[in-house]
């Protein structure tokens, strides 16, 4: 009897939410682990966040263009971009080139469709609120005019979107270490040649948005994470509007790609002889989701934040889909399946970290609050599958996204984001809070620990 007692009693601690010691070991694993660019990425934006707030997008008081700071105030970005530039290819071919340069500009229009640009810039305004207009397209000569400057990546790598993820960093140590230069190059001049890459060097579909894909034409959920959030980071810096509207129209472009518009939901990746899977990834959509704001967030605390309202209204509308189609997917522990909307598939608690960031950030932002329930019962429920020594666990295997994983170095990132944008929430009191003292403290489970309790009083009265 006594030992029913005390497991009953052991079931209903159940403390989900991390510890400081805790978090520092989730966090040291994803340092120590982040290897691939996109992890690079991602490990710089979750240094700014956790441990450099101040220096974040998501800082309450505006911080574009940055303030001073010098390396020391940053030592692990300053490390990140050191090895970049010491990685950065010195000898870049661009893939797409050969096909397109010989290519005429009707080749390109008609069926060639590997390859396809627009033939005519637009610039139709999106009327706010309308899923179907046409996103506006940034104003992108052919990628066979001469004349452009082609640029290069911040990395040599298949994906033409993933190195981006790495120019906010680049961009925040130009600001600690202005025109210094590694192996002849200066941050802000690496960072130029990345956005000349992006704007002229890489394929795009006849929507206007940039390829995910270097050798080919392909849209990729995980794109949102990587791409606008640097183009809209380096319009903030620079003060450059064009880059900051280029941010929106490639969030704009990217949806209409991708969204599912049963589920709202956005499918993993469009058609492609490169890759191939259109199905609900739960990676996919917390990537754009938190892209989504990341880029809410820089245009709102940019100098053009007060003429660009419509834009964030509308990704904010945009944000809110995924969240809110997430949400009625979510399982009773607080967890998105790898495929959101199959019932069978295993569950993902990395994506589940970053969906969680991305509900909390929109109630930072002061946008909205309808999101912190759900918000919080991922992060609890990815809390929960943090085993004892600091892994993240049941995730999706970061490199073959269709099967489960041991573990996960962008996971362990995503936990740390998820208690970064946690932190700023309770410290502001944790707006739209429904669920107790301390959100985070096991409620998705409380039910059953209460019942287990009950049951243990009951056995131990009938004994
Ligand atoms: C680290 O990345 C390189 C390519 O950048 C790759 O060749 C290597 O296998 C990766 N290492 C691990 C442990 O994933
Ligand atoms: C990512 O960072 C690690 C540690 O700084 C470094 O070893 C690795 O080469 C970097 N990866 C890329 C693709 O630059
Ligand atoms: C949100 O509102 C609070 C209270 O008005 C304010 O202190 C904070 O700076 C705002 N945060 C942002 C990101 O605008
Ligand atoms: C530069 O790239 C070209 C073509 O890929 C190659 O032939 C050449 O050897 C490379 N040069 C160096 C210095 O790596
Ligand atoms: C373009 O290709 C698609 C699919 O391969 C085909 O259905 C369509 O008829 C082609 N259009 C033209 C103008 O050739
Ligand atoms: C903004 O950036 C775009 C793309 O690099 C460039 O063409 C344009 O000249 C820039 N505008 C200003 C005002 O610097
Ligand atoms: C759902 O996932 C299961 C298990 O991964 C798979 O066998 C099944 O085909 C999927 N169903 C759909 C409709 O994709
Ligand atoms: C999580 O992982 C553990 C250990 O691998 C496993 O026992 C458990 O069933 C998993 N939970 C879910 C919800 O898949
Ligand atoms: C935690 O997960 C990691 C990664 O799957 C694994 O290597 C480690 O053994 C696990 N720790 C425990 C105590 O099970
Ligand atoms: C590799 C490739 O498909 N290149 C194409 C580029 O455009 C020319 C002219 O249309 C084609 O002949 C090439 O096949």
């Amino acid at each position: 009897m006594r030992a029913i007692i005390v497991v009953a009693a052991l079931a209903t601690v159940n403390a989900v939410h991390l510890s400081p010691d805790q978090l520092n070991t989730v966090w040291e694993h994803a340092v120590r682990l982040s290897n691939f660019s996109w992890e690079n990425g991602t490990l710089g934006e979750t240094w700014l966040e956790w441990k450099y707030p101040h220096l974040s997008v998501f800082a309450s008081t505006a911080p574009l263009p940055l303030p001073d700071i010098t390396s020391d105030q940053v030592p692990e970005i300053m490390r990140l971009a050191e090895d970049l530039m010491a990685n950065r290819p010195t000898n870049f071919t661009n893939p797409a080139l050969p096909y397109n340069t010989s290519a005429t500009p009707t080749d390109t229009a008609g069926n060639n469709s590997e390859f396809r640009r627009r033939q005519t810039p637009t610039s139709a305004p999106v009327p706010a609120g309308s899923a179907s207009a046409p996103p506006t397209v940034l104003n992108v000569p052919l990628i066979t005019n001469p004349q452009l400057p082609r640029g290069q990546p911040l990395l040599e790598d298949g994906a033409a979107g993933d190195p981006p993820s790495m120019g906010v960093t680049v961009l925040v140590a130009e600001k600690a270490n202005p025109g210094a230069q590694i192996k002849g190059v200066s941050y802000m001049q690496a960072a130029q040649s990345q956005v000349n890459y992006l704007l002229y060097g890489v394929p795009q579909n006849d929507h206007g948005a940039i390829s995910h894909r270097a050798a080919s034409s392909q849209l990729w959920a995980d794109n949102v994470y990587m791409v606008p959030p640097f183009l809209a980071y380096f319009g903030a810096v620079t003060n450059n509007q064009t880059l900051l509207q280029a941010a929106f129209d490639q969030i704009s472009a990217y949806r209409q790609g991708l969204q599912d518009p049963e589920t709202k939901l956005w499918r993993h990746m469009s058609p492609g002889p490169e890759a191939e899977d259109p199905n609900l990834w739960a990676t996919g959509n917390a990537w754009a989701a938190a892209g989504i704001v990341r880029v809410l967030a820089t245009i709102k605390r940019s100098q053009f934040g007060a003429e660009m309202g419509d834009q964030q209204s509308q990704l904010q509308v945009w944000a809110a889909e995924i969240l809110g189609a997430s949400k009625t997917y979510m399982t009773h522990d607080g967890l998105l399946r790898n495929y959101i909307n199959n019932g069978t598939e295993f569950v993902d608690s990395a994506a589940t970290a970053l969906m969680a960031s991305a509900g909390l950030r929109m109630s930072t932002l002061n946008l909205t609050n309808d999101h912190v329930d759900a918000a919080t019962r991922m992060l609890a429920g990815a809390s929960r599958n943090v085993n004892s020594t600091g892994y993240l666990t049941n995730v999706t295997d970061p490199y073959s996204f269709y099967k489960p994983g041991t573990y996960s170095p962008e996971g362990n990132a995503f936990v740390i984001l998820g208690y970064a944008a946690y932190k700023d929430w309770e410290k502001m009191g944790k707006p739209g809070n429904t669920r107790g003292k301390d959100p985070l403290s096991g409620a998705a489970r409380v039910g059953a620990s209460w019942a287990g309790v009950l049951l243990a009083v009951l056995v131990a009265l009938v004994l």
